[in-house]
């Protein structure tokens, strides 16, 4: 199945599409036209950050060339150094670390009020969610793997480009087939879903391309994303909104496409047919669960036994542990 590149406006979406707007939460976007009048996308490079935040103390994660370069806060480790050093690794002037580096300043931490003098909120007729905004550094080869958030979100692209592909939360289940428990799950990262990594993926929605300085990327709220950083020096903003849309909830899903559609379809008043299939239903949920558990465990070396907690290990049983 092929990809195809967001559709590009020159707005920015709102709730309800009003102004003749795009409409928050439908399709993801490529927004131009915003950015180029910002402080950050006229002024930020390596010589005025440097200036401004050179002494701070900060944490970046480091890749592993074994792993891809992937990016999952679960999975790499960080490394404290001041801004001054970090930045001279991440605009390739001079090498800190052996493999490279990703540094986020999220809303809340030391730098994050100084750097946001330079970008306005914008109106999107969402609540802004700050504890999930930041200024993100990347670097050449950085992976953050297929994942989704619970928000209307916004890579704001300040410097550099990225890589992105894009996947209906519809198409998840069909996306995750052959996955390992330990990446459905996100304890390790995802294997890649682009074109170039999926080619014959037999989804329907898929979309990628390349978000370029001064772009916005619209990723609405579920959709699976995978970015590639594609340039040294790399900055982005992800800013977030809060939404009401959800996906299907697993008992959801159960009730659509599972074992309770079974009951609510027939019109039976046979209480032993229903138990029955009611049973089933949650012998079918505790194996989720179990995957799930077990998937945890090998992720951090935990002690903690698959089987028995789906055979109904009670929680006060677990917190004597
Ligand atoms: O830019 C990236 O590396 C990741 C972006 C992302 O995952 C997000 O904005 O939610």
């Amino acid at each position: 199945m092929s990809a195809r590149e967001a559709t590009r406006v020159a707005a920015l979406p709102v709730r309800g599409g009003r102004d003749g707007r795009p409409l928050l939460g439908e399709s993801p976007l490529l927004i131009t036209d915003v950015v180029t009048g910002w402080a950050c996308y006229r002024e930020w490079d390596l010589a005025s950050l440097t200036r401004r935040l050179g002494h701070l103390e900060v944490a970046p994660f480091v890749t592993d060339r074994a792993a891809g370069n992937t990016v999952l806060k679960q999975v790499n480790a960080t490394r404290t150094m001041s801004f001054e050093d970090a930045a001279a690794h991440l605009f390739g002037r001079r090498r800190v670390v052996d493999g490279s580096l990703y540094l986020r300043i999220g809303a809340g931490s030391d730098g994050f009020d100084e750097l946001a003098r330079d970008f306005p909120v914008p109106d999107v007729g969402a609540a802004y969610r700050p504890e999930a905004t930041g200024v993100w550094f990347s670097q050449t080869g950085n992976v953050t793997p297929g994942h989704h958030d619970w928000w209307h979100s916004f890579l704001i692209q300040v410097r550099g480009t990225k890589r992105y592909t894009l996947v209906h939360p519809l198409d998840t289940v069909n996306l995750q087939v052959g996955w390992a428990d330990r990446e459905r799950y996100d304890v390790a990262p995802a294997p890649g879903l682009g074109l170039a990594a999926r080619p014959d993926w037999s989804g329907e929605v898929r979309y990628e391309g390349v978000l370029s300085a001064g772009e916005i990327l619209y990723i609405p709220p579920f959709w699976v994303h995978e970015v590639e950083t594609l340039t040294d020096g790399n900055i982005s903003l992800p800013m977030r909104f809060a939404t009401t849309q959800s996906v299907a909830s697993d008992l959801h899903q159960l009730s659509q496409n599972g074992l309770l559609r079974d009951v609510t379809n027939r019109p039976t008043r046979d209480v032993g047919a229903i138990t029955e299939l009611l049973w089933r239903n949650r012998q079918e949920f505790l194996a989720r669960e179990r995957d799930f558990v077990r998937a945890l465990a090998a992720a951090r070396e935990l002690d903690l036994d698959a089987d028995r907690w789906a055979d109904g290990l009670r929680h006060d049983e677990g917190e004597s542990r």
